[in-house]
């Protein structure tokens, strides 16, 4: 069977480490299309060689919003291309900011395995993380990985294809406020059928934002567009905000949420909470 898997992370998470350990000799390096952006593929070296496995290194990229070239680039490939499996590259030392992006590609529809990268560093660091409750909170498979002493890697592609083979995708739970939520599947219910049951989430959240890119690529298919609207206007007007920054500042609140009950620096405790 061909599995495909993107590589996806913030810039220095130990992406590119991670795809020469990975791939060795067998690289391609190109362009995306139309763009002078580098595209790098390769066929997994190792055990699992005579499998199938290509991998494509997706720029390093902060969010999936339309700003940049990478971020476009990302999300088109993983929208549009269908990987079987995203592998996202966290850097344990510096979560909380990788996270924002985690938030984001769990809800695209493509199974999510992260790669808790820079495993190495934690205990010189004095950084616990609670892997087993964190990987619970984000729905999500969570591997310790060191790109740079290469452990973790078999682990992390064992995982990878499993979750490639599973039928049903975990989508987040309980990441936004309920008054944002009920929004999200007042949009969802607007979307045209061509829209896989997976991706509805995804596209939910960008109409709500108003996402030029989307609202393009959707136009004259949804179902009320009214009723997008209203759902946008009442929450902008309730927060004394725009969209974009409201589901911004609710990623972030999940985060901080999780983070205070899963990772302690230093001589930190743990809050105990629900
Ligand atoms: C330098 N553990 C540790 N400890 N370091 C790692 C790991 C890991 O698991 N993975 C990657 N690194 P990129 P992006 C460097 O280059 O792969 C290191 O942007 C240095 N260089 O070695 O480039 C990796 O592709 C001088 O570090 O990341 C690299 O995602 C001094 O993280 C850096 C110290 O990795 C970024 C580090 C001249």
């Amino acid at each position: 069977m061909n599995i495909k898997i993107a590589l996806a992370g913030n810039p220095n998470c130990g992406k590119t480490t991670m795809f020469n350990a990975l791939t060795g000799a067998n690289q391609y390096v190109g362009n995306w299309p139309g763009v002078t952006v580098e595209k790098k593929e390769g066929k997994l070296k190792g055990k699992r060689k005579d499998e199938n496995i290509i991998i494509t290194d997706l720029p390093g990229i902060y969010s999936l919003s339309p700003y940049t070239l990478e971020e476009v680039v990302s999300r088109d490939y993983i929208l549009n291309e269908n990987p079987d499996v995203i592998i996202n590259l966290v850097d344990a030392t510096n979560i909380e900011r990788n996270l924002y992006l985690t938030t984001q590609l769990i809800e695209t529809g493509v199974p999510v395995v992260i790669a808790l990268n820079m495993a190495d560093l934690l205990k010189k660091r004095n950084i616990k993380i609670d892997i087993k409750r964190l990987s619970m909170l984000l729905n999500c498979p969570i591997i310790e990985t060191s790109a740079l002493k290469q452990t973790g890697l078999d682990a992390l592609i064992d995982e990878a294809v499993k979750v490639a083979h599973q039928k049903e995708v975990s989508l987040p739970k309980d990441i936004f406020s309920s008054e944002l939520e009920k929004a999200i599947v007042e949009v969802e219910n607007q979307l045209p059928a061509s829209i896989s049951v997976d991706k509805k989430r995804w596209y939910a959240i960008k109409l709500l934002e108003n996402d030029s890119k989307v609202v393009e690529h959707l136009q004259g298919k949804i179902a009320n567009q009214a009723i997008i609207d209203h759902q946008r206007i009442t929450l902008e007007k309730k927060h004394d905000d725009d969209m974009e920054s409201i589901v911004t500042d609710e990623r972030y609140q999940f985060i901080q949420k999780i983070i205070s009950t899963t990772v302690k620096k230093g001589g930190e405790k743990l809050t105990i909470s629900d």
